[in-house]
């Protein structure tokens, strides 16, 4: 008897473990834009159109490689709306002994499959999922029996599994991170590297249609340049490598007004869909470095985010799911201001990152962590509210890589498992990375009045407010010995101040 292979969307990578398993003579695989998926959070019009692009490309490509596939159309009206659905159709039409899938990148996902033994009376399989260079057990064991866990030990431990950037057992460079070399700002010199557009063929400029027509999805749809390809992702990659990777490094955490990329890959969008392997990617800048096209701040930082903190947010997502999601040590309750969703606010950072989301489905790790993240953490918004966010806005969103960096990462709602210390921020922090607060409505130098940056006193008073749960953070020392030194006037106009943002939020 046949075996049913269910591919995921997001894992369209051509070593996916299901296709070693089973075979194209006897067995059938499934894939299927399914309604459950695309409206479970108020995705991104461009994050849908992606995904389905990339699907119909990969079935045709399974199809020319002899594979049988069924494919779900999207139907808004038929009865088949989640992968439950979808298997229990497939089951109808034909007998199959077993289904085979590999490891979801959801929780929820993985719970739904390991349902299905009961409900369809068959053995279902679950492989592991090649998009990663750490398997979830060595995560495990690499974690187990550590007081901290933290990132900077996972990566260099990654470092020596992949032999990427070693000289022997030593650091190449002679050291494991040049960090200090990356915090310069961005003035407009050298001219920032766009990432490379592709043109929607045929069967994109269907699913483009599609998402326009049938469906109410968030953000704008115009000039979708996405690559959906293994090919285009690897152009895409070539691209970045030649014009991005040689400043990647110096401007990693600039952020500027009218730039929404700077030096930024956008290789996320491919990487998590399985479009290019996380170690060809690494692989390619080293050679830029081998090549002397571009230096070791930059090769480092970039490999370090792949895999570094791309494995590491991994790792920790499935060690300690579903409780994570739960989690809110800092007691955050605040409803997510509305303009998250409209971008319009007077604050110009945020106007202009949200802005950014809207048309791009992007912003980049400082826009999110230092502008959007660091506002939801100091204003104390509900982690639920702001992570159902930032999973519906990236079209690189899934919750196995949204939920650590927004709950843990941004929140510290995880009390600091997955970061040693909170990002907060005040606006000082913005104006030196950026040019937004020359054209912003408030003045980033006044704490309090009616004219000052919001950023100012929601970061004191987020100090203030937690000072019981951070204060012996030794990485807060020097914030806390600052705000000690604020006399209780100063600290009581904060306060009203932080209380009237609070009531106020969706008139900022
Ligand atoms: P580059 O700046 O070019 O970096 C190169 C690659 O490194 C990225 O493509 C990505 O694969 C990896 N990377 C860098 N930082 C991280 C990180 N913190 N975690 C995981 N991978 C990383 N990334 C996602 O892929 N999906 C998400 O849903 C996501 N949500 C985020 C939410 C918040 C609140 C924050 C602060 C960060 C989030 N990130 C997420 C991490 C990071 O911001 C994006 O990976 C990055 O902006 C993607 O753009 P890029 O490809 O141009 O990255
Ligand atoms: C994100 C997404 C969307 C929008 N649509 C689909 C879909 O229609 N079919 C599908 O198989 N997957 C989709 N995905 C990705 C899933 O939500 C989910 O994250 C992964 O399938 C888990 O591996
Ligand atoms: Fe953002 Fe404050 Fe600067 Fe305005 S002044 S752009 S709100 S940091």
């Amino acid at each position: 008897m046949a075996r049913l292979g269910l591919i995921f969307g997001d894992q369209l990578n051509q070593d996916h473990a299901l296709l070693d398993c089973l075979d194209p003579a006897s067995d059938r695989l499934l894939m299927g834009e399914l309604v459950g998926e695309a409206t479970h959070v108020w995705h991104h019009a461009k994050k849908i159109a992606l995904v389905f692009a990339a699907m119909r490309h990969r079935a045709d490509a399974l199809r020319e490689a002899a594979w049988t596939l069924d494919y779900h159309r999207y139907d808004p009206d038929s009865a088949c709306q989640s992968f439950t659905d979808l298997v229990a159709e497939a089951l109808r039409d034909r007998e199959f002994e077993e289904i085979v899938v590999s490891w979801p990148g959801e929780w929820r996902v993985l719970d739904e499959v390991r349902g299905w033994e009961k409900t369809f009376g068959i053995p279902v399989t679950v492989l592991p999922d090649s998009r990663f260079l750490c398997p979830l057990e060595d995560f495990e064991s690499w974690a187990d029996g550590r007081k901290q866990l933290r990132m900077e030990y996972f990566y260099r431990q990654m470092r020596r599994r992949t032999g990427l950037l070693m000289d022997g057992d030593q650091p190449r460079g002679g050291a494991w991170n040049f960090d200090r070399d990356n915090r310069k700002p961005w003035r407009g010199d050298p001219p920032p590297a766009r990432p490379m557009r592709f043109k929607p063929d045929e069967t994109t400029a269907e699913v483009l249609e599609l998402v326009a027509d049938k469906m109410d999805a968030f953000g704008s749809l115009d000039d979708f340049d996405l690559p959906v390809t293994p090919t285009q992702a690897r152009q895409a990659l070539a691209h970045f490598i030649r014009s991005g990777l040689p400043h990647f490094g110096d401007f990693q955490d600039a952020m500027a007004d009218d730039e929404d990329w700077l030096f930024h890959s956008r290789l996320s969008f491919s990487m998590n869909l399985g479009l290019l392997d996380p170690i060809e990617v690494c692989e390619a800048a080293e050679r830029a470095l081998d090549e002397g096209q571009a230096p070791i701040n930059a090769v480092e930082g970039f490999i370090r985010q792949v895999i570094g903190w791309r494995e590491y947010v991994r790792g920790i997502y499935w060690m300690k799911m579903p409780a994570y999601a739960d989690m809110n040590e800092l007691d955050s309750n605040e409803p997510l201001p509305a303009w998250y969703w409209t971008g319009e606010t007077g604050m110009r950072c945020l106007a202009q990152t949200i802005d950014a989301t809207r048309r791009n489905a992007y912003a980049h790790h400082i826009q999110r962590l230092m502008v959007t993240g660091n506002f939801a953490l100091i204003f104390g918004v509900l982690p639920r509210e702001i992570c159902e966010w930032y999973l519906a806005v990236y079209a690189d969103a899934y919750d196995w890589v949204e939920l650590p960096n927004t709950l843990g990462m941004v929140m510290h709602a995880d009390g600091g498992l997955l970061g040693s210390k909170p990002y907060a921020a005040s606006g000082k922090y913005i104006q030196r990375m950026s040019n937004y607060c020359k054209q912003c409505r408030y003045q980033v130098a006044d704490t309090v009045g009616e004219k000052a940056c919001p950023f100012n006193a929601l970061y004191w008073d987020f100090l203030d407010r937690n000072r019981e749960r951070l204060e012996s953070n030794q990485r807060m020392r020097m914030m806390y010995r600052n705000l000690d030194r604020m006399d209780s006037d100063k600290l009581t106009a904060i306060r009203e101040r932080a209380a009237w943002l609070r009531e106020n939020a969706d008139s900022l």
